[in-house]
């Protein structure tokens, strides 16, 4: 046999087979420098919620880089208590993303770690506690104990900065903060309250079609799977406004920037309170009482969210007074909340299980079919996404929906085998969009196989 057969034979063999096997090798490659960035490519820095599903996935067989994952990301903490963000990885080649962000002008940036200047969904104390689960009682306990004040820090800073008039839930300042970023009830207020002069005359002019070709991520994935280059322009405008504040709070909260209470990071942080509170107790620990009484303020607060009228959460627009009433996901994550009531826990079901809104062959869309917003292929704005399928199965599967639950992370998984572990997926067939190889997907795969 020649050697060019051989080495075939040889890389056939070493191949991973199985699925488990294969998504482990997704995330030993996607390791770098005690973190795993999300994709080779089009997302080399280290993201906080990616890291920390990448965290839940690893818990499953190497409970110590699990642990490294989180820690690492708490080295990004500003002495404020934000968790942000994104880390930006070192080396001239990434010089240009962390010019972009300049964090080292905010005093409460960490020194010697570029940083952005906003956070994400606060995933990091479920990640802690799927850890922790996998740690005997004593190396448990050490473990919580280490990263408790980082997280009581974190959760204080949310209520402090991000509900300054004490109405029991955080508002956000820039749609990346809600990790869904493109998600249209965020898009539909940039373009209606936020589009910057230059940006109109971009448009009037037509000068996207020569902007789109110095656009970074359009050079890994094909145009139709991202924003479309005016809405990319906004949400650089939004950065370009928040770095010329230095992310001071007092300036931002000033300012007509956006503010909305954003009904899924709301109902991912009133999950990580109840997952903060079991940290504190299996501590022996006791929560400062102004947080405790900001926790239970946020999940009553959480139901004025609610619209009769159209049975679902809606965003709040604080700049405006009024809600957002565009359907999307973050409608859906109140039940990872697991703390709406059952009656709204029903009609958000019957959603997902409507095919003309999210029950589609592939589910759960990140916009319901019927949306006129609705894209299968485009980012956050029709695709489906294995990280909200599993926070809201978790969600199911905690409200005794076990069928509903079963039947999301069984098509999950089948999305998976058949095209790849692909960032996004056409809910209508399966087919895969996006970055490939990508860590969330290869580690909430590992999870659900555990299940
Ligand atoms: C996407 O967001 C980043 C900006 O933060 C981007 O578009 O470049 C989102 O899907 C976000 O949820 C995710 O954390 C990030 C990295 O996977 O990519």
């Amino acid at each position: 046999m020649s050697d060019k057969y051989q080495d075939k034979d040889k890389k056939t063999k070493d191949q991973p087979t199985d699925l488990l096997e294969k998504a482990k090798e997704v995330l030993n490659n996607n390791y770098q420098n005690g973190h795993t960035i999300p994709a080779e490519g089009l997302y080399p820095h280290q993201w906080l919620w990616d890291s920390c599903f990448v965290a839940i996935g690893l818990a499953h067989y190497d409970v110590e880089r699990a642990k490294m994952e989180i820690l690492n990301l708490l080295k990004g903490q500003w002495s404020n208590g934000m968790v942000p963000h994104m880390i930006f990885a070192d080396g001239f080649r990434h010089r240009q993303d962390r010019e972009l962000w300049r964090s080292y002008s905010s005093p409460y940036a960490p020194d010697g770690v570029a940083t952005s200047g906003i956070t994400q969904p606060p995933l990091l104390a479920e990640a802690v506690v799927r850890i922790g689960k996998k740690l005997p009682k004593d190396e448990r306990q050490a473990w919580y104990r280490k990263v408790y004040p980082h997280l009581v820090k974190y959760h204080k800073w949310l209520y402090r900065d991000r509900d300054p008039k004490n109405e029991g839930l955080v508002l956000l300042i820039h749609p990346w903060e809600t990790g869904l970023d493109s998600t249209p009830p965020w898009m539909s207020e940039l373009r209606q309250n936020h589009t910057a002069t230059w940006v109109w005359v971009v448009k009037k002019l037509k000068l996207d079609k020569v902007i789109n070709k110095i656009r970074r991520d359009t050079r890994f994935v094909p145009p139709g799977q991202r924003l479309s280059t005016l809405d990319a322009l906004l949400v650089f405008n939004l950065l370009r406004r928040l770095r010329h504040k230095s992310y001071s709070n007092t300036k931002i909260m000033k300012s007509k920037l956006p503010k909305i209470e954003d009904a899924g990071f709301n109902a991912i942080f009133i999950r990580a309170n109840t997952h903060l509170e079991h940290i504190a107790k299996t501590i022996g620990r006791e929560l400062p009482q102004s947080l405790q009484n900001d926790i239970k303020h946020t999940e009553k607060a959480y139901e004025e969210l609610w619209s009769d009228a159209a049975n679902q959460y809606f965003n709040f627009n604080i700049n405006t007074g009024n809600p957002i009433q565009i359907p999307a996901i973050g409608t859906l994550l109140a039940l990872y909340s697991g703390k709406i009531s059952k009656e709204h826990a029903e009609k958000l079901v019957e959603q997902i299980k409507n095919p003309e809104k999210y029950g589609t062959k592939f589910p759960i869309p990140s916009v319901p079919r019927n949306s006129e917003w609705f894209q299968d292929h485009r980012y956050w704005q029709g695709p489906t996404w294995i990280n909200t399928n599993w926070l809201i199965a978790d969600g199911l599967a905690r409200y005794g929906y076990k069928d509903e639950a079963a039947h999301i992370r069984e098509t999950s998984l089948r999305l998976v085998e058949k095209a790849g572990f692909y960032e996004y997926f056409s809910p209508l067939d399966s087919s895969p969009a996006g970055a490939h190889n990508f860590s969330w997907t290869a580690a909430l795969t590992i999870d659900f196989l555990n299940q």
